[in-house]
């Protein structure tokens, strides 16, 4: 897979992509993550990327050309499946979306950035918009960033463990069950004596329990659906 990040501010990934998952991800060759300046891709010599809102109003916006310019030189360069703007007015964020993205070959990840950007680019150029939850961001990098990390850990052979991404939280629409690792006893804190029996069906079954248990007391509303 490859992700193009398109930002003003590409600084902002260098901590999310150079650790753990992701950075084994690339070290391993699964995925591709490029980041784009959009002020590299100014037209005038101010290398200006935003401008005063036709109408007036506060807060400033994304213009059209330096994001076309930049989108249009990848667009040469291969096919992409996708080309998101990352919105808090776009379609929240979950697992299936995740799992539907992972499967893709080349995605665009458009940071917004100000009042947002020219509404034509939305109807022209972007092809999806997603928003990672019910509360405003400075900008779309960090969503960019929580999308794409979730995204790679999905790709085949990022896992070490290939079920592991199977089991995690959300991917059978139940939390994941409480865990527990040595010691037995801490000071009388015990774990529950079935993980200790070697009783691997019984076991599996205890999980399930406790996944549904926990997921009908946080999160009711997952159970609801399907
Ligand atoms: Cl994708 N962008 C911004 N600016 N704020 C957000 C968001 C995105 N998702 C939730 N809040």
């Amino acid at each position: 897979m490859r992700i193009d990040i398109l930002t003003i501010f590409p600084e902002m990934f260098e901590g999310p992509f150079s650790h753990s998952i992701v950075k084994r991800a690339k070290e391993k060759g699964l995925v591709e993550i490029h980041l784009h300046n959009i002020r590299d891709y100014a037209t005038d010599k101010h290398r200006r990327v935003d401008d005063y809102p036709f109408g007036g109003g506060a807060g400033m916006v994304m213009m059209i050309e330096p994001v076309l310019h930049c989108v249009d030189a990848l667009k040469a360069q291969r096919v992409y499946d996708e080309v998101i703007f990352m919105t808090p007015d776009g379609e929240l964020f979950d697992q299936p979306l995740a799992n539907q993205l992972s499967i893709q070959e080349n995605l665009i990840l458009l940071c917004g950035h100000y009042k947002g950007i020219d509404e034509r680019l939305r109807e022209h150029v972007i092809t999806r918009e997603i928003s990672i939850g019910d509360y405003v961001l400075s900008g779309g990098e960090l969503a960019a960033a929580v999308v794409a990390d979730s995204v790679v850990r999905l790709i085949p052979g990022v896992l070490g463990d290939e079920t592991s991404a199977l089991s995690d939280s959300f991917q059978d629409g139940l939390l994941s069950p409480p865990v527990y690792t040595r010691p037995a006893d801490y000071k009388g804190w015990k774990v529950p004596e079935i993980l200790l029996s070697g009783h691997d069906r019984k076991i599996a079954e205890w999980r399930h329990e406790k996944a549904v248990e926990r997921t009908q007391k946080r999160r009711p509303g997952l159970l609801d659906h399907e």
